[in-house]
């Protein structure tokens, strides 16, 4: 289906429901802005399989080579479901960088389609950060370098292409690349085997098992929640602190995650990084894209204890994210300083743009909006300067998650109230909310050239709810 072909469907109610494809039950509107989309076969029981944990290709000592390529993963116990993979594997391994050191990554296209890699977060040269119609041909080999001059984050990559991010991402193609430095280092916070990235995602299936990716320009829905690659994973757990990255890798889904039992998590780093202080939630909030990075004590636990991580904005499979069996207490130095890290405010603006994100019409059909315009690419709608702050006001009809690219940005505020509970330190994606006005102050440095500001429900961008900014001196 081209793009044309889709964008007559927004606002449609009818989708493909042909026998044995996920079929549409529905628009959730509330939480998430998509349509809900039910798995064509019976779905397993929660938590029958253990959590795994990505392999980890270490680019600080070298370059690293990732062939990207179909593969098949049990992503629901006893059934193999076809992917498209960073090494064929769903989630991608995860890149582990230095701050300060270039991380130089290949990339091999062994798939049916081009692709495109983002590195989401990344403080990226213009060449390097995955333009969407600047792809590796099937067949390809091309070397993506990081440069690495930012701080230690979790961050991740992606596919980025023009048009079909969604089907992409959805088939498999995402993964952690963690930025580690000597600050991050020095703090007494878990590491190791209690540092877990977890990237959690939703996914409908077909009744063979496989990932039919259904066409929905609001947003697709999945019923069932994987977290790094498995359907409600289980994880054995000491009593005692972990420091779990939370990333929704998801095309669509708002996720609200808390314990049940109820308990602290207390986060420590956002997007771009450390917080100047933890701040504890009893929940948190995660659109598309987002990362938290928190601390949970699963020492306060009675051992033996089943603690569910649960998105208290899903409903029946929705719900339950995983669940962590704990054991008995376990020694534990680790602690969470009242001082993580220093986030100076960005200096004083010099200027103010607005970016408006809407549907709208586009040649007589709707569509996705940034400013009244689908996406024009080599077409700048900005041209901020290097060094410059400056204030963007981004607005609002529905639920959508704003990723700029190449610089982090942080939150002055929402409305007429100050940042919201999940706006602290640096960010790239600000999850903007119904008929929502949020200021963002930005200031990007380093590299001139295109890059792109654009919402990250991956439907969205796909349907041209993206725009092009371009960095000068
Ligand atoms: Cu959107």
């Amino acid at each position: 289906m081209n793009r044309r072909h889709v964008l007559g469907l927004i606002g449609g109610a009818a989708v493909a429901t042909g026998i044995g494809v996920p079929f549409a039950t529905g628009i959730a509107g509330s939480t998430s802005t998509g349509r809900q989309f039910r798995s064509a076969l019976r779905l397993p029981k929660p938590f029958t399989r253990p959590l795994t944990v990505p392999r980890v290709l270490d680019a600080a000592a070298g370059p690293v080579s990732i062939v990207q390529r179909p593969g098949m993963a049990e992503i629901l116990p006893g059934i193999q479901t076809p992917i498209w993979g960073y090494g064929g594997e769903f989630p991608g391994p995860t890149i582990r960088a230095r701050s300060g050191r270039p991380a130089i990554v290949e990339h091999h296209n062994d798939l049916p389609v081009p692709v495109v890699v983002h590195l989401h977060g990344g403080h990226t040269p213009p060449g390097d950060d995955g333009y969407p119609t600047d792809v590796l041909p099937l067949g390809g080999i091309r070397r993506y370098t990081y440069p690495g001059q930012q701080r230690a984050a979790t961050l991740w990559y992606h596919d980025h292409r023009m048009d079909a991010t969604g089907q992409s991402v959805w088939r498999g193609l995402a993964g952690f690349h963690l930025i580690g430095d000597d600050e991050d280092d020095a703090l007494p916070l878990p590491r190791a085997e209690r540092d877990l990235p977890l990237l959690i995602a939703d996914r409908a299936f077909a009744a063979d098992g496989s990932l039919a990716y259904p066409q929905a320009a609001e947003g697709v829905l999945g019923d069932v929640i994987t977290v790094n690659g498995r359907a409600w994973p289980y994880a054995e757990v000491a009593g005692a602190r972990y420091r779990v990255r939370l990333l929704n890798a998801s095309n669509a889904r708002r996720y609200r995650l808390a314990l049940d039992p109820p308990g602290a998590i207390v986060q420590i780093g956002s997007d771009g990084g450390l917080l100047g202080r933890p701040v504890t939630h009893d929940a948190v909030e995660l659109a598309p894209g987002e990362r938290v990075d928190a601390v949970v004590d699963f020492g306060r636990y009675r051992p033996g204890s089943a603690v569910r991580l649960v998105n208290t904005f899903g409903s029946g499979s929705t719900r339950d994210v995983m669940r962590f069996q704990v054991g008995s207490r376990a020694a534990d130095d680790s602690t969470v300083p009242a001082r993580l890290s220093t986030v100076d405010p960005l200096p004083t603006p010099t200027r103010t743009r607005t970016f408006r994100f809407h549907a709208g019409g586009v040649h007589g059909m709707k569509g996705w909006l940034v400013n009244g315009e689908p996406f024009r690419p080599g077409v700048p709608v900005a041209r901020p300067r290097l060094g410059d702050t400056e204030v963007w006001e981004l607005t609002s009809d529905l639920h959508h998650p704003v990723h700029v690219h190449l610089g982090q940005f942080q939150v002055l505020g929402r409305g007429i109230r100050g940042p919201g509970a999940h706006d602290a330190g640096w960010k790239d994606t600000i999850d903007l909310r119904p008929a929502e006005q949020a200021r963002i102050a930005v200031r990007f440095t380093d590299y001139t050239g295109r890059y792109l500001l654009h919402c990250h429900n991956l439907e969205h961008e796909d349907m041209a709810m993206m725009a092009e900014f371009e960095t000068t001196r």
